[in-house]
């Protein structure tokens, strides 16, 4: 854990198309010609161009937050206040929920991923491991370069009738995003292959491989896609993280 506050880059995730469940729940709810946004905190914003679905602990309730007439989030209670204090809410300081919804019943919802190569949209997952205390509850999904990310969908796609998915949601093509001298471009896939990591479940080996790859992909990495292709992760990631805020794709977030 870190010590002093972490500034994460808060993504924003346009529902495209809600889950059935999602859909009856929330049926007038929402102004019709307003937007609702999942809201993933990451610390690597310059990885977004990798994302291959966005997770969601199914067991988490989650509140959608008014942010203004026509913009709302998706995240937990705890966030929200957060944000309110943060002034991320158009009406300082004020926390509106519309409504109530448990993860499992997003599952399943297209969301459009900002810098996502899968420009199509990206499906919402369940990850039984996502921190209710930590960040927003939300989190993308970039298992070209998150050994979690990549442990969870290999699992869910291995066991997608178990999880109520459709296996394809889970199979998204993974691409290269970033080259490593000692890891290739697929830097999560190759450690979780060389810890012999079989399921999300095994910590131990996941809290090490996240720690190489962070370090790998921070130092040592090279962007290969975008507009900063060609450029070292360290210089990028501060250029990538500003042109998302400055498109209103993401906002400053820290807890
Ligand atoms: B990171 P820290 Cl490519 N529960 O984003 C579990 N994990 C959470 C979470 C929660 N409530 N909220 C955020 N996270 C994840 C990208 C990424 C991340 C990559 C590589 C490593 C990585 C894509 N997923 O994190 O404990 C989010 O995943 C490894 C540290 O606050 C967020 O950044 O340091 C990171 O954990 C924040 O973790």
């Amino acid at each position: 854990e870190a010590v002093g506050p972490q500034e994460y880059t808060a993504i924003k995730l346009r529902v495209k198309e809600w889950a059935p469940k999602a859909e009856e729940i929330l049926k007038g709810k929402l102004p019709a010609d307003s937007n609702v946004f999942l809201v993933p905190a990451t610390l690597r914003p310059e990885t977004m161009y990798g994302q291959t679905c966005c997770f969601v602990g199914p067991k988490i309730t989650y509140g959608i937050f008014k942010v203004s007439e026509k913009e709302y989030y998706l995240v937990t209670d705890r966030a929200a206040r957060n944000m309110a204090y943060q002034s991320v809410f158009s009406k300082e300081g004020s926390i509106e929920k519309v409504a109530e919804i448990a993860g499992s019943d997003v599952v399943g919802t297209l969301v459009h991923a900002p810098l996502s190569l899968h420009t199509e949209g990206v499906r919402v997952l369940p990850m039984e491991t996502v921190l209710p205390t930590k960040g927003t509850g939300v989190v993308t999904s970039v298992p070209s370069d998150s050994p979690d990310d990549y442990a969870t969908v290999t699992d869910l796609a291995k066991k997608a009738a178990y999880y109520g998915i459709k296996e394809e949601w889970a199979k998204m093509e993974i691409i290269p995003i970033i080259d490593t001298p000692s890891y290739g471009d697929l830097c999560a896939k190759t450690l979780v292959e060389k810890l012999k990591i079989a399921s999300p479940k095994d910590t131990k080996q996941l809290e090490e491989a996240k720690e190489l790859a962070y370090k790998e992909g921070y130092y040592q990495g090279i962007l290969k896609v975008g507009e900063f292709k060609g450029e070292k992760v360290e210089v990028a990631k501060p250029k990538v993280r500003q042109q998302l805020i400055d498109a209103r794709e993401a906002f400053a977030y820290s807890e």
